[in-house]
C-alpha cells in the first residue's frame, strides 16, 4: 500500500535536485566589465554584459577622441569611439556577441578621422564575460 518510504525519500531528493538546477539556471551571473581608463585622463570605457553595450566617454578636451579596442574569444575584433567631443556624455554602442564568449578590451585615445590609436595611451586589457 502506498509508496515505500525509501522510494519516497528518493523522489523527494530528486525533485529537490531538479529545483536546484532550475534555480541556478534562471539566475545567470550577469555583470558589467570593469571601467578601463586611457592614460592622462583622456577617457574611459566599460562593457555592459546584458545586451552587449559599450560605454565610452571622452573626458579631456585634447583634440583626440576616446576609443575602446575590443576582441572576443571567438575571434572578432573592433574599435568603438566617442568621437563627438569631450565631456558631453557617454557614447553607447550596441554589439552582439556570442553569450559564451569572453571579451577583452582596453581604453585609449586616438584620431577618429584616420582611425589612428595611440597605443601608449591604452589601459591594460581587462577581461569579462560577453
Ligand atoms: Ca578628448
Ligand atoms: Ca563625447
Amino acid at each position: 500500500m502506498g509508496i515505500p518510504k525509501r522510494r519516497l525519500v528518493q523522489v523527494i531528493a530528486g525533485v529537490g535536485m531538479a529545483l536546484g538546477i532550475i534555480a541556478s539556471a534562471s539566475t545567470p551571473a550577469l555583470a558589467n566589465g570593469p571601467t578601463a581608463y586611457a592614460s592622462g585622463g583622456a577617457g574611459w570605457a566599460w562593457y555592459e554584459e546584458y545586451g552587449d553595450y559599450w560605454h565610452i566617454r571622452d573626458t579631456k578636451a585634447d583634440g583626440h577622441s576616446a576609443v575602446v579596442q575590443w576582441r572576443i574569444s571567438s575571434g572578432r575584433e573592433g574599435d568603438d569611439w566617442d568621437n563627438n567631443g569631450a565631456d558631453n556624455g557617454t557614447t553607447v554602442i550596441n554589439r552582439n556577441y556570442p553569450e559564451e564568449d569572453t571579451v577583452q578590451y582596453r581604453a585609449c585615445w586616438g584620431e577618429w578621422g584616420s582611425q589612428y590609436i595611440e597605443i601608449s595611451s591604452c589601459s591594460a586589457w581587462v577581461t569579462t564575460q560577453a
